[in-house]
Protein backbone atom coordinates (compact mmCIF):
# COMPACT_ATOMS: atom_id res chain seq x y z
CA UNK A 1 0.00 0.00 0.00
CA UNK A 2 1.24 2.94 -1.05
CA UNK A 3 1.62 6.40 2.21
CA UNK A 4 1.31 9.23 0.86
CA UNK A 5 3.28 11.86 2.86
CA UNK A 6 1.79 15.62 3.04
CA UNK A 7 3.94 18.32 2.06
CA UNK A 8 5.51 20.57 4.64
CA UNK A 9 4.91 23.75 3.04
CA UNK A 10 1.50 24.70 1.30
CA UNK A 11 0.89 23.56 -2.51
CA UNK A 12 -1.98 25.19 -4.31
CA UNK A 13 -4.28 22.59 -4.86
CA UNK A 14 -7.04 22.47 -7.74
CA UNK A 15 -8.89 19.26 -8.34
CA UNK A 16 -5.33 17.07 -7.51
CA UNK A 17 -4.59 15.37 -4.22
CA UNK A 18 -1.62 14.01 -5.84
CA UNK A 19 0.46 17.74 -6.29
CA UNK A 20 1.10 17.42 -2.01
CA UNK A 21 3.78 14.39 -2.96
CA UNK A 22 5.74 16.48 -4.98
CA UNK A 23 7.65 19.07 -3.37
CA UNK A 24 8.99 21.18 -6.23
CA UNK A 25 4.96 22.69 -6.14
CA UNK A 26 5.98 24.53 -3.38
CA UNK A 27 7.90 26.73 -5.42
CA UNK A 28 6.98 29.32 -7.52
CA UNK A 29 8.09 30.84 -11.26
CA UNK A 30 7.49 34.31 -11.71
CA UNK A 31 5.84 34.89 -8.48
CA UNK A 32 3.43 32.60 -9.47
CA UNK A 33 2.46 28.84 -8.70
CA UNK A 34 4.42 26.78 -10.45
CA UNK A 35 2.15 25.14 -13.20
CA UNK A 36 4.40 22.41 -15.02
CA UNK A 37 3.01 21.37 -18.45
CA UNK A 38 6.38 19.82 -19.66
CA UNK A 39 6.30 15.91 -18.55
CA UNK A 40 6.61 14.69 -21.87
CA UNK A 41 10.29 16.26 -21.91
CA UNK A 42 11.38 15.17 -18.25
CA UNK A 43 8.71 14.28 -15.12
CA UNK A 44 8.22 15.88 -11.55
CA UNK A 45 9.67 13.18 -8.92
CA UNK A 46 7.50 12.48 -5.68
CA UNK A 47 9.26 12.78 -1.85
CA UNK A 48 9.13 8.99 -1.71
CA UNK A 49 11.64 9.16 -5.10
CA UNK A 50 13.57 11.56 -3.29
CA UNK A 51 13.48 10.17 -0.03
CA UNK A 52 15.08 6.65 -1.43
CA UNK A 53 17.97 8.46 -3.24
CA UNK A 54 18.95 10.38 -0.02
CA UNK A 55 18.48 7.25 2.12
CA UNK A 56 20.93 5.39 -0.30
CA UNK A 57 23.64 8.32 0.03
CA UNK A 58 22.89 8.90 4.19
CA UNK A 59 22.97 5.24 5.19
CA UNK A 60 24.07 2.82 2.58
CA UNK A 61 26.10 4.25 0.08
CA UNK A 62 28.16 1.41 -1.24
CA UNK A 63 29.37 0.31 -4.70
CA UNK A 64 26.86 -3.01 -5.62
CA UNK A 65 28.40 -6.52 -6.54
CA UNK A 66 31.71 -5.90 -4.80
CA UNK A 67 31.29 -5.98 -0.94
CA UNK A 68 31.31 -8.34 1.74
CA UNK A 69 29.94 -6.16 4.38
CA UNK A 70 26.14 -4.86 5.62
CA UNK A 71 25.72 -1.84 3.51
CA UNK A 72 27.18 -3.04 0.14
CA UNK A 73 24.76 -5.75 0.80
CA UNK A 74 21.98 -3.87 1.16
CA UNK A 75 22.82 -1.51 -1.53
CA UNK A 76 23.23 -4.25 -4.07
CA UNK A 77 19.68 -6.11 -2.87
CA UNK A 78 18.37 -2.74 -3.49
CA UNK A 79 19.53 -2.10 -6.63
CA UNK A 80 18.41 -5.62 -8.19
CA UNK A 81 15.43 -5.96 -6.47
CA UNK A 82 15.10 -2.31 -8.33
CA UNK A 83 15.22 -4.58 -11.56
CA UNK A 84 12.76 -6.83 -10.10
CA UNK A 85 10.18 -4.04 -10.01
CA UNK A 86 11.38 -2.92 -13.05
CA UNK A 87 10.42 -6.47 -14.63
CA UNK A 88 7.17 -6.87 -13.00
CA UNK A 89 6.10 -3.37 -13.60
CA UNK A 90 6.21 -4.12 -17.44
CA UNK A 91 5.40 -7.90 -17.61
CA UNK A 92 8.97 -8.79 -18.48
CA UNK A 93 9.82 -12.38 -18.52
CA UNK A 94 12.43 -12.31 -15.48
CA UNK A 95 14.43 -9.25 -14.24
CA UNK A 96 17.26 -10.88 -16.36
CA UNK A 97 15.93 -8.84 -19.60
CA UNK A 98 15.99 -5.77 -17.66
CA UNK A 99 19.15 -3.79 -18.81
CA UNK A 100 20.24 -0.16 -16.66
CA UNK A 101 21.08 2.30 -19.33
CA UNK A 102 21.11 6.19 -19.36
CA UNK A 103 17.87 6.81 -21.02
CA UNK A 104 15.56 5.35 -23.80
CA UNK A 105 17.99 6.44 -26.40
CA UNK A 106 20.66 4.42 -25.14
CA UNK A 107 18.89 1.87 -24.98
CA UNK A 108 18.56 1.87 -28.59
CA UNK A 109 21.66 2.80 -29.37
CA UNK A 110 22.69 -0.27 -27.51
CA UNK A 111 19.89 -2.56 -29.72
CA UNK A 112 21.35 -0.63 -32.92
CA UNK A 113 24.94 -1.55 -32.14
CA UNK A 114 24.87 -4.82 -30.47
CA UNK A 115 22.42 -6.43 -32.53
CA UNK A 116 22.35 -4.13 -35.55
CA UNK A 117 26.21 -4.57 -36.01
CA UNK A 118 25.80 -8.18 -36.58
CA UNK A 119 22.41 -8.32 -38.19
CA UNK A 120 22.00 -5.64 -40.70
CA UNK A 121 24.39 -5.92 -43.96
CA UNK A 122 24.03 -3.90 -47.43
CA UNK A 123 20.20 -4.02 -49.36
CA UNK A 124 18.87 -4.78 -45.93
CA UNK A 125 15.84 -2.66 -45.47
CA UNK A 126 15.21 -0.86 -41.89
CA UNK A 127 11.34 0.50 -41.23
CA UNK A 128 10.76 3.70 -38.99
CA UNK A 129 7.53 5.89 -39.40
CA UNK A 130 7.53 9.32 -39.99
CA UNK A 131 6.26 10.08 -36.47
CA UNK A 132 9.80 9.34 -35.05
CA UNK A 133 11.98 11.14 -32.59
CA UNK A 134 16.12 11.30 -33.23
CA UNK A 135 16.85 9.18 -30.98
CA UNK A 136 14.82 6.27 -32.91
CA UNK A 137 15.68 7.50 -35.91
CA UNK A 138 19.45 8.77 -35.93
CA UNK A 139 20.54 5.43 -34.66
CA UNK A 140 19.30 3.56 -37.46
CA UNK A 141 21.12 6.06 -40.10
CA UNK A 142 24.27 6.12 -38.39
CA UNK A 143 23.94 1.87 -38.66
CA UNK A 144 22.51 2.12 -42.34
CA UNK A 145 25.23 4.38 -43.31
CA UNK A 146 27.95 2.19 -41.92
CA UNK A 147 26.23 -1.14 -43.67
CA UNK A 148 24.86 0.19 -46.52
CA UNK A 149 21.10 -0.70 -45.64
CA UNK A 150 17.95 1.45 -46.91
CA UNK A 151 15.64 2.98 -44.49
CA UNK A 152 11.74 3.38 -45.14
CA UNK A 153 9.37 5.57 -43.03
CA UNK A 154 5.62 4.48 -42.72
CA UNK A 155 3.37 7.38 -43.74
CA UNK A 156 0.90 9.42 -41.11
CA UNK A 157 -2.55 8.70 -42.80
CA UNK A 158 -3.66 12.05 -44.31
CA UNK A 159 -7.30 12.28 -42.64
CA UNK A 160 -6.28 11.55 -38.92
CA UNK A 161 -2.98 11.84 -38.58
CA UNK A 162 -2.34 7.63 -37.25
CA UNK A 163 0.30 5.39 -38.91
CA UNK A 164 -1.34 4.49 -42.17
CA UNK A 165 -1.71 0.94 -42.14
CA UNK A 166 -1.14 0.47 -45.60
CA UNK A 167 1.94 2.02 -45.88
CA UNK A 168 2.86 -0.19 -43.26
CA UNK A 169 2.12 -3.14 -45.54
CA UNK A 170 3.92 -2.03 -48.38
CA UNK A 171 7.34 -1.39 -46.82
CA UNK A 172 7.00 -4.86 -44.64
CA UNK A 173 5.97 -6.32 -48.20
CA UNK A 174 9.58 -5.57 -48.67
CA UNK A 175 10.65 -7.99 -45.96
CA UNK A 176 12.81 -5.78 -43.63
CA UNK A 177 15.34 -6.66 -41.34
CA UNK A 178 13.96 -4.13 -38.54
CA UNK A 179 11.05 -2.34 -37.69
CA UNK A 180 11.53 0.02 -35.26
CA UNK A 181 8.75 2.77 -33.86
CA UNK A 182 7.51 4.28 -30.80
CA UNK A 183 4.78 3.69 -28.92
CA UNK A 184 3.80 7.36 -28.14
CA UNK A 185 4.04 9.99 -30.26
CA UNK A 186 6.07 13.17 -27.74
CA UNK A 187 4.64 15.56 -30.71
CA UNK A 188 1.02 14.23 -31.68
CA UNK A 189 0.44 12.20 -28.48
CA UNK A 190 -0.60 9.07 -30.81
CA UNK A 191 -0.64 6.24 -29.02
CA UNK A 192 0.67 3.36 -31.60
CA UNK A 193 -1.55 -0.40 -32.08
CA UNK A 194 2.34 -1.85 -30.43
CA UNK A 195 1.10 -5.35 -30.66
CA UNK A 196 -0.59 -5.62 -34.00
CA UNK A 197 2.45 -3.69 -35.69
CA UNK A 198 4.80 -6.17 -33.60
CA UNK A 199 2.58 -8.95 -34.99
CA UNK A 200 2.81 -8.07 -38.64
CA UNK A 201 6.69 -7.29 -38.75
CA UNK A 202 7.10 -10.63 -37.05
CA UNK A 203 5.10 -11.83 -39.64
CA UNK A 204 7.08 -10.45 -42.42
CA UNK A 205 10.61 -11.76 -40.91
CA UNK A 206 11.95 -8.63 -38.92
CA UNK A 207 13.04 -7.65 -35.55
CA UNK A 208 10.60 -4.88 -33.45
CA UNK A 209 12.31 -2.57 -31.59
CA UNK A 210 10.32 -0.35 -30.25
CA UNK A 211 10.47 3.71 -28.48
CA UNK A 212 8.63 3.61 -25.25
CA UNK A 213 9.65 6.82 -23.48
CA UNK A 214 6.30 8.05 -23.95
CA UNK A 215 3.85 5.30 -22.88
CA UNK A 216 5.62 3.44 -20.17
CA UNK A 217 4.98 6.50 -17.69
CA UNK A 218 1.53 6.70 -18.97
CA UNK A 219 -0.54 3.69 -19.15
CA UNK A 220 -0.33 -0.23 -18.43
CA UNK A 221 2.63 -1.89 -20.76
CA UNK A 222 2.56 -5.89 -21.36
CA UNK A 223 6.12 -6.63 -23.41
CA UNK A 224 5.26 -10.17 -23.05
CA UNK A 225 1.60 -9.57 -24.86
CA UNK A 226 3.15 -6.92 -27.27
CA UNK A 227 6.00 -9.66 -28.10
CA UNK A 228 8.72 -7.25 -29.20
CA UNK A 229 12.11 -7.50 -29.10
CA UNK A 230 13.83 -4.90 -27.80
CA UNK A 231 11.72 -2.27 -25.63
CA UNK A 232 13.31 1.27 -24.59
CA UNK A 233 12.51 3.88 -22.07
CA UNK A 234 13.90 6.21 -19.35
CA UNK A 235 13.30 6.54 -15.94
CA UNK A 236 13.55 10.37 -15.92
CA UNK A 237 9.99 10.70 -17.74
CA UNK A 238 8.43 8.23 -15.15
CA UNK A 239 9.22 9.66 -11.69
CA UNK A 240 12.60 8.72 -11.69
CA UNK A 241 15.59 10.62 -11.88
CA UNK A 242 17.66 11.33 -14.36
CA UNK A 243 20.95 9.05 -15.44
CA UNK A 244 18.89 6.25 -15.44
CA UNK A 245 16.81 4.25 -18.43
CA UNK A 246 16.08 0.94 -19.17
CA UNK A 247 16.78 -1.88 -22.32
CA UNK A 248 14.32 -4.60 -22.23
CA UNK A 249 14.67 -7.45 -24.67
CA UNK A 250 13.47 -10.78 -25.20
CA UNK A 251 15.93 -13.47 -23.10
CA UNK A 252 17.12 -15.48 -25.52
CA UNK A 253 17.81 -12.40 -27.61
CA UNK A 254 20.19 -10.60 -25.47
CA UNK A 255 22.14 -14.20 -24.46
CA UNK A 256 22.83 -14.22 -28.07
CA UNK A 257 24.47 -10.76 -28.46
CA UNK A 258 27.57 -9.44 -27.50
CA UNK A 259 28.00 -6.99 -25.00
CA UNK A 260 29.42 -3.48 -26.85
CA UNK A 261 30.99 -2.07 -23.70
CA UNK A 262 33.84 -4.00 -21.44
CA UNK A 263 34.86 -3.37 -18.51
CA UNK A 264 33.98 -4.59 -14.38
CA UNK A 265 30.49 -5.90 -13.82
CA UNK A 266 30.38 -7.19 -17.25
CA UNK A 267 32.94 -9.95 -17.06
CA UNK A 268 33.22 -13.43 -15.37
CA UNK A 269 36.81 -14.24 -15.69
CA UNK A 270 39.23 -12.31 -17.78
CA UNK A 271 42.92 -14.07 -18.40
CA UNK A 272 45.76 -12.35 -20.12
CA UNK A 273 44.18 -14.24 -23.38
CA UNK A 274 40.20 -14.81 -22.77
CA UNK A 275 37.34 -13.43 -20.87
CA UNK A 276 34.12 -14.85 -20.80
CA UNK A 277 30.92 -12.83 -20.06
CA UNK A 278 28.57 -12.15 -17.04
CA UNK A 279 25.23 -13.69 -16.46
CA UNK A 280 22.44 -11.02 -17.16
CA UNK A 281 21.38 -8.54 -16.78
CA UNK A 282 25.45 -7.84 -15.71
CA UNK A 283 26.28 -8.51 -18.67
CA UNK A 284 25.45 -5.21 -20.51
CA UNK A 285 26.32 -3.40 -17.82
CA UNK A 286 29.87 -2.00 -17.69
CA UNK A 287 31.54 -0.07 -15.10
CA UNK A 288 30.11 1.13 -11.65
CA UNK A 289 26.19 1.55 -12.71
CA UNK A 290 23.98 4.05 -11.61
CA UNK A 291 23.08 2.84 -8.03
CA UNK A 292 21.07 5.50 -6.64
CA UNK A 293 19.52 5.63 -10.14
CA UNK A 294 18.25 2.44 -9.85
CA UNK A 295 16.98 2.78 -6.41
CA UNK A 296 14.91 5.84 -7.31
CA UNK A 297 13.62 4.30 -10.62
CA UNK A 298 12.11 1.35 -7.93
CA UNK A 299 10.66 4.06 -5.83
CA UNK A 300 9.08 5.87 -8.65
CA UNK A 301 7.46 2.06 -10.23
CA UNK A 302 6.65 1.87 -6.45
CA UNK A 303 4.69 5.14 -6.79
CA UNK A 304 3.12 4.43 -10.20
CA UNK A 305 2.54 1.03 -8.75
CA UNK A 306 0.46 2.59 -5.41
CA UNK A 307 -1.52 4.73 -8.09
CA UNK A 308 -2.04 2.17 -10.60
CA UNK A 309 -1.50 2.97 -14.05
CA UNK A 310 -4.89 2.60 -15.36
CA UNK A 311 -5.93 5.29 -13.20
CA UNK A 312 -2.62 7.34 -14.40
CA UNK A 313 -4.17 6.76 -18.01
CA UNK A 314 -7.69 7.57 -16.92
CA UNK A 315 -6.62 10.96 -15.53
CA UNK A 316 -4.43 11.90 -18.06
CA UNK A 317 -7.65 11.04 -20.55
CA UNK A 318 -10.23 12.81 -18.60
CA UNK A 319 -6.91 16.13 -18.37
CA UNK A 320 -6.61 15.83 -22.37
CA UNK A 321 -10.33 15.64 -23.42
CA UNK A 322 -10.73 18.23 -21.39
CA UNK A 323 -8.06 20.77 -22.94
CA UNK A 324 -8.58 19.75 -26.47
CA UNK A 325 -12.08 20.96 -25.79
CA UNK A 326 -10.86 24.06 -24.27
CA UNK A 327 -8.18 24.74 -27.32
CA UNK A 328 -10.67 24.11 -30.09
CA UNK A 329 -12.92 27.06 -28.86
CA UNK A 330 -10.08 29.48 -29.32
CA UNK A 331 -10.20 30.94 -32.53
CA UNK A 332 -6.34 30.93 -34.10
CA UNK A 333 -5.07 28.37 -32.14
CA UNK A 334 -4.70 25.11 -34.21
CA UNK A 335 -4.09 21.56 -32.31
CA UNK A 336 -2.17 18.72 -33.63
CA UNK A 337 -2.59 15.06 -33.27
CA UNK A 338 -6.23 13.33 -32.89
CA UNK A 339 -9.30 15.18 -31.60
CA UNK A 340 -10.81 14.61 -28.29
CA UNK A 341 -13.28 11.98 -29.34
CA UNK A 342 -10.21 9.58 -30.48
CA UNK A 343 -8.85 9.25 -26.64
CA UNK A 344 -7.99 5.61 -26.63
CA UNK A 345 -4.99 6.68 -29.32
CA UNK A 346 -3.78 9.58 -28.00
CA UNK A 347 -1.73 10.39 -24.73
CA UNK A 348 -1.46 13.42 -22.98
CA UNK A 349 0.62 15.20 -25.23
CA UNK A 350 -0.92 18.82 -26.75
CA UNK A 351 0.75 20.04 -29.38
CA UNK A 352 -0.56 23.74 -31.10
CA UNK A 353 -0.20 26.86 -32.51
CA UNK A 354 -1.33 30.24 -32.16
CA UNK A 355 -1.60 31.64 -35.87
CA UNK A 356 1.11 34.03 -36.48
CA UNK A 357 2.69 33.56 -33.22
CA UNK A 358 6.50 31.58 -32.60
CA UNK A 359 6.15 29.32 -30.08
CA UNK A 360 9.27 30.83 -28.54
CA UNK A 361 7.26 33.55 -27.52
CA UNK A 362 4.38 31.47 -26.44
CA UNK A 363 6.06 29.73 -24.11
CA UNK A 364 8.00 32.96 -23.14
CA UNK A 365 4.74 34.29 -22.24
CA UNK A 366 3.52 31.06 -20.22
CA UNK A 367 6.76 31.80 -18.38
CA UNK A 368 5.57 34.99 -17.20
CA UNK A 369 2.76 33.14 -15.90
CA UNK A 370 4.48 30.53 -14.15
CA UNK A 371 3.59 27.68 -16.49
CA UNK A 372 5.99 25.22 -17.99
CA UNK A 373 5.24 24.41 -21.78
CA UNK A 374 7.88 23.11 -24.29
CA UNK A 375 8.46 25.03 -27.44
CA UNK A 376 10.64 24.07 -30.50
CA UNK A 377 10.78 20.70 -32.92
CA UNK A 378 10.58 18.50 -30.13
CA UNK A 379 13.67 16.45 -31.22
CA UNK A 380 11.33 14.88 -34.22
CA UNK A 381 12.55 17.91 -36.66
CA UNK A 382 11.44 15.57 -39.71
CA UNK A 383 7.94 15.33 -38.10
CA UNK A 384 7.32 19.08 -37.61
CA UNK A 385 9.51 20.50 -40.28
CA UNK A 386 9.01 17.85 -43.08
CA UNK A 387 5.78 16.14 -42.44
CA UNK A 388 3.77 18.96 -40.80
CA UNK A 389 5.40 21.45 -42.55
CA UNK A 390 5.95 23.92 -39.73
CA UNK A 391 9.45 25.15 -38.25
CA UNK A 392 8.25 24.74 -34.56
CA UNK A 393 5.41 24.33 -32.30
CA UNK A 394 4.05 24.61 -28.68
CA UNK A 395 3.23 21.90 -26.22
CA UNK A 396 1.90 21.09 -23.50
CA UNK A 397 1.74 17.35 -21.54
CA UNK A 398 0.36 16.03 -18.73
CA UNK A 399 0.93 13.35 -15.87
CA UNK A 400 -0.64 12.64 -12.41
CA UNK A 401 0.18 16.34 -10.90
CA UNK A 402 -1.65 18.03 -13.40
CA UNK A 403 -5.75 18.88 -12.86
CA UNK A 404 -7.81 21.07 -14.76
CA UNK A 405 -7.23 24.27 -13.00
CA UNK A 406 -3.64 23.89 -15.08
CA UNK A 407 -5.05 23.89 -18.18
CA UNK A 408 -7.72 26.83 -17.36
CA UNK A 409 -4.08 28.89 -16.00
CA UNK A 410 -2.60 27.63 -19.68
CA UNK A 411 -5.50 29.10 -21.55
CA UNK A 412 -5.83 32.52 -19.77
CA UNK A 413 -2.25 32.35 -20.98
CA UNK A 414 -2.63 31.83 -24.63
CA UNK A 415 -5.41 34.55 -24.07
CA UNK A 416 -2.69 36.59 -22.77
CA UNK A 417 -0.74 35.79 -26.19
CA UNK A 418 -3.31 36.50 -28.23
CA UNK A 419 -3.67 39.69 -26.53
CA UNK A 420 -0.19 40.94 -27.11
CA UNK A 421 0.17 39.71 -30.03
CA UNK A 422 -3.09 41.36 -31.08
CA UNK A 423 -4.54 38.04 -32.93
CA UNK A 424 -7.87 37.78 -33.95
N1 LIG B 1 11.99 13.79 -25.95
C1 LIG B 1 11.70 14.74 -24.95
C2 LIG B 1 10.58 15.65 -25.35
O1 LIG B 1 9.77 15.29 -26.16
C3 LIG B 1 12.89 15.46 -24.49
O2 LIG B 1 10.50 16.74 -24.85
Amino acid sequence: MMIRLAGTKKIARGTNSYKVDFPIFETKMNGKPLIYLDSASTSQKPRQVLEAIDDFYRNYNANVHRGIYKIAEKATSEYTNSKEKVAKFINAGSMQEIVYVRNATEAINIAALSWGEHNIGKGDGIVLTQMEHHSNMVPWMLLAKRKGAKIDYVELDKRNGKLDMSSLKYALDKRPKLVAFTHASNVLGIITDAKEITRRAHKAGATVVIDAAQSVPHMEVDVRDIDSDFFAFSGHKMLGPTGIGVLHAKRDLLESLEPIMGGGDMIRSVLYDSVSWNDLPWKFEAGTPDISGGIGLGAAVDYLSGVGMRKVREHEKKLTRYALEKLKGIKSVTVYGPEEKDMENRGGVISFAIEGVHPHDVAQIFDSEGVAIRAGHHCAMPLVTQRLGVASLSRMSFHIYNDESDIDTAVKAIEKVKKIFRVK
